[in-house]
């Protein structure tokens, strides 16, 4: 309990740490790292491993940092206790964000975490819940600015990536401009389960959009199946989705992706599980036109 801030006024800084570190909130804690400019460079290594990992055992740190808010859910003597406030506030510069599992504005167990880069060209890397990805009544935003920014570039995602929610989360991830470039892994790109809120919106630019699996780009579940239980609630959705305001963008899809591209509004359909609630769906704006969308009663968004 208790805060922590780290600001820094400007130069272009390197910071590196395993884990809990460069902007980490734990129980009704509050922790944020603050730099006002320059080109710096932010490092939580995936290996050597020496923070266990539940979702990489074994293969990756549990990073736990650049804007990660965590809580204590449910351990042997059944105590859970609300995360902390996590904040992440860059300004501005070209920067790089390199990190494991739990990274670059997100959360775990009733916290909040808040990635905030102003302006410049970025890179963020991340593995597995990066870049705006909640789980177990987590909030987070990823909020950018502008310039052209690249996401999963460098390091293959795993899972869980750019506005992913998962198990009653809310996540938003907000691009307000610029030329960007995303991989995503599966459940990326505005996506959701288990009763989840993810919300992609990407301001402009002319974007490129590459997902390793159908399950991204607007898209959600919420049935009861082996891979992924959550009790094909009859009161609470899931809700994921996707909007690119502007700008000339590519989409690569994968084998079974619905058919998303430039211009186009895009609904899918759950191939699993007919009447599990989900409510999905994209839409891309083209470059030059100004039109308005409306949605009738009629149409069922699924
Ligand atoms: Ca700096
Ligand atoms: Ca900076
Ligand atoms: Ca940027
Ligand atoms: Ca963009």
């Amino acid at each position: 309990m208790g805060i922590g801030l780290l600001v820094d006024g400007g130069g272009e800084d390197l910071y590196r740490a395993f884990a809990h570190a460069q902007g980490f909130g734990f129980v009704s804690s509050f922790g944020a790292l603050l730099d006002a400019d320059g080109n710096d460079a932010y490092g939580l290594p995936v290996e050597p491993v020496l923070f266990y990992s539940p979702q990489q055992p074994g293969a990756a740190n549990n990073s736990l940092g650049q804007s990660s808010a965590f809580g204590w859910r449910r351990d042997a003597t059944g105590t859970h206790l609300g995360g902390g406030i996590a904040l992440l506030r860059d300004r501005a510069g070209d920067d790089t964000y390199n990190g494991s599992v739990f990274v670059q504005g997100v959360s775990y167990w009733m916290g909040l975490g808040v990635l905030a880069d102003a302006d410049g060209d970025d890179r963020y890397n991340g593995l597995f819940y990066a870049q705006g990805a909640t789980a177990h009544f987590g909030v987070a935003a990823f909020l950018e600015g502008g310039g052209n920014d690249t996401y999963n570039a460098d390091v293959p995602p795993i899972h869980s990536a750019i506005g992913l929610a998962h198990d009653f989360s809310v996540t938003v991830f907000v691009e307000d401009g610029g030329d960007d470039t995303y991989f995503g892994p599966d459940r990326s790109i505005g996506a959701s389960k288990c009763h989840g809120l993810g919300v992609f919106v990407d301001n402009g630019g002319d974007d490129h959009y590459e997902a390793a699996h159908e399950r991204a780009i607007g898209w959600a579940t919420d049935y009861d199946w082996a891979e992924d239980v959550c009790g094909d609630s009859d009161t609470t959705p899931s809700y994921g989705f996707f909007v690119d305001a502007e700008g000339t963008d590519t989409y690569v899809k994968p084998d079974g992706a619905p058919g998303y591209g430039d211009g186009m509004l895009w609904i899918p359909d759950d191939p699993v599980d007919a009447t599990a609630l989900e409510y999905m769906g994209g839409l891309d704006r083209d470059g030059g036109a100004t039109w308005l969308w409306a949605y009738g009663a009629e149409h069922t968004l699924r």
